[in-house]
């Protein structure tokens, strides 16, 4: 499935936008969850546009600068919301270099495993922190309360993205804990 075709669609959906403002978007705000390359955009953008998805209309920018103006068509939204309502089955565990190590712990010693484990640590803590400053400054949580806004779609991935970043430094501390007061003989 082409999800990055989605992610184009939902975008132009909620507002009409050049490929530039759509660039902006992805780098601001999908880059969080969503990583997708630049140029993966510009075709994906040409593709929506010959299946009839999107259309666009050329606006002048300024005194020569042309740019397209996407927005979608009607097909466009009916295959948009066809996605949406379609339900997903749970893809594979994320591939995760730290968790592999881990499950070869055995042959770390004890200082390199818990150098791990605080490296990992630090990093998941100032991830936290800067997940929880964005929460704190959130439109949705500051002065929205609807749920048929854009910023409550923002506002629940970031807070599951913060319970995720609380469990896994629960998970870390525990190993280091249990690392730390393990004292077999060859430790
Ligand atoms: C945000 C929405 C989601 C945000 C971060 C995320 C920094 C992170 C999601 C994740 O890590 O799963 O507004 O702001």
């Amino acid at each position: 499935m082409r999800t990055l075709k989605y992610a184009i669609l939902g975008l132009i959906n909620r507002n009409s936008m050049t490929g530039y403002d759509l660039m902006k978007v992805f780098n601001l705000e999908l880059v969080n969850f969503w990583y997708a390359k630049h140029s993966q955009i510009y075709p994906e953008l040409k593709k929506l546009t010959d299946d009839g998805l999107i259309t666009y209309e050329t606006v002048l920018l300024g005194d020569k600068l042309e740019k397209k103006l996407y927005s979608i068509t009607q097909e466009g939204r009916k295959d948009f919301l066809n996605w949406l309502a379609k339900q997903d089955q749970l893809e594979p565990t994320p591939k995760d270099i730290f968790r592999l190590k881990t499950f070869f712990i055995e042959s770390m010693t004890r200082e390199e495993m818990l150098k791990q484990f605080y490296y990992q640590l630090d990093q998941r803590k100032a991830k936290l922190k800067k997940l929880e400053t964005s929460m704190s400054q959130h439109p949705y949580s500051k002065e929205i309360s609807d749920i048929a806004s854009p910023e409550y779609g923002d506002y629940i991935v970031l807070k599951g993205a913060i319970m995720r970043e609380h469990t896994y430094i629960d998970w870390l501390k525990g190993c280091i804990k249990e690392i730390e007061s393990f004292t077999k003989p060859h430790f």
